[in-house]
């Protein structure tokens, strides 16, 4: 299948992340990515560049003071101190319930708060630039669909269902299913269902359209109640106003077995084939992997596959977005095996 891909993802490289109060290098790493590359090539698919510019699009799917911060980042960053160019920005500080968040602080890391949901999410020199090539990708996939193949893939980092309108998270910046379900809309689709199949919650794809009829969003996850996001993903979500109902949540305990995981992504189709959606976009974390060093379910290589076959039978136009997916060795293998389940099933 057609497989968008640009190099400057490699541009978001930050050197490491807090776990457990220490200092730890990033999981979400550059070489993630050339790992899948690796395995698409080595099975033959078509990989290509994106073609079109998602900068209509952001607007669209995040708040415009949120995406001039995010531009500007790094570059604030450094005016403080050059020296800090050396060093990594983290919040330390964010306006939770009873504090403002409608005026934007002078102070850069009261910003970085403002426009961050932990510090999980660490920034580097080029994370603007890699972030907008995913967002790329995402809006070159509606366009792909749009002119009549059936799948294409959006081999893009870092990932982005966490981030929401108007905030990083959970190594996010810019939500690429998001953008690739509004770009979708704009080119002429009616309706557009998401599927988000990573481990963990997609926070910022739900509050995106938790209002909204026209596009549905489902996802099979750890329970928040022990897995991250913590603070979003329960069942009793079921969007509101005019998206009442076009939420679904499908939180699975920690340690799920391969079965129950399987059962639960009937009931995301059986939701999904009732929508009817025009397209489908597929928030493809493959955390869900048993070797995954930060999640819990146990899929296994060849579960992939069927993965991939059991979405084909959903008869639908189908833009995958990668996600999570931290064991990166495997990481390819895993992509592959969806995309070729898709092809083949
Ligand atoms: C992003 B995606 C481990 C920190 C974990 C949160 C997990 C983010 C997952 N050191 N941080 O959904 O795969
Ligand atoms: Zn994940």
């Amino acid at each position: 299948m057609q497989v968008l891909h640009s190099p400057s993802h490699r541009a978001h490289a930050p050197a490491f992340e807090f776990f457990r109060g220490e200092r730890v290098p990033c999981f979400e790493t550059p070489q993630r990515a050339e790992f899948v590359l690796q395995a698409f090539q080595a099975r033959g698919h078509d990989i290509r560049a994106p073609q079109d510019d998602s900068s209509a699009l952001l607007p669209q799917v995040h708040q415009p003071r949120y995406l001039a911060f995010l531009q500007s980042a790094w570059t604030q960053w450094l005016a403080l101190d050059p020296s800090n160019g050396e060093r990594q920005p983290f919040p330390s500080v964010w306006p939770v319930r009873s504090l403002r968040s409608d005026v934007e602080p002078d102070n850069f890391t009261a910003r970085l708060g403002l426009y961050s949901m932990d510090n999980g999410s660490p920034l580097s020199a080029g994370t603007w630039v890699a972030a907008k090539a995913g967002a790329d990708a995402a809006a070159s996939a509606a366009g792909v669909l749009a002119r009549g193949e059936r799948r294409v893939f959006c081999l893009t980092r870092p990932p982005g269902h966490h981030a929401g309108a108007d905030f990083m998270g959970g190594y996010c910046f810019i939500n690429n299913a998001a953008v690739a379900a509004q770009a979708l809309l704009g080119r002429g689709c009616q309706r557009v269902a998401v599927l988000d199949v990573d481990y963990h919650h997609g926070n910022g794809t739900q509050s995106i359209f938790y209002e909204r009829a026209d596009v549905l969003v489902t996802s099979l996850h750890g329970d928040p109640r022990t897995e991250y996001p913590f603070y979003l993903g329960h069942a009793d979500e079921c969007g509101a106003a005019a998206g009442l109902g076009f939420n679904l949540n499908l939180p699975l305990p920690a340690g799920a077995p391969v079965a129950t995981w399987f059962d639960a992504l009937e009931t995301a189709c059986a939701r999904i084939r009732r929508f009817a959606p025009d397209a489908l976009v597929v928030s493809l974390g493959l955390d869900t992997f048993a070797g995954d060093p930060i999640s819990s379910f146990k899929l296994q290589a060849s579960d992939f596959s069927r993965l991939g076959a059991r979405l084909k039978r959903l008869q639908c136009p189908t833009a995958f977005v990668l996600e999570g997916g931290y064991a990166a060795s495997e990481l390819g293998i895993n992509a592959a095996n969806v995309a070729d389940g898709f092809e083949q099933g």
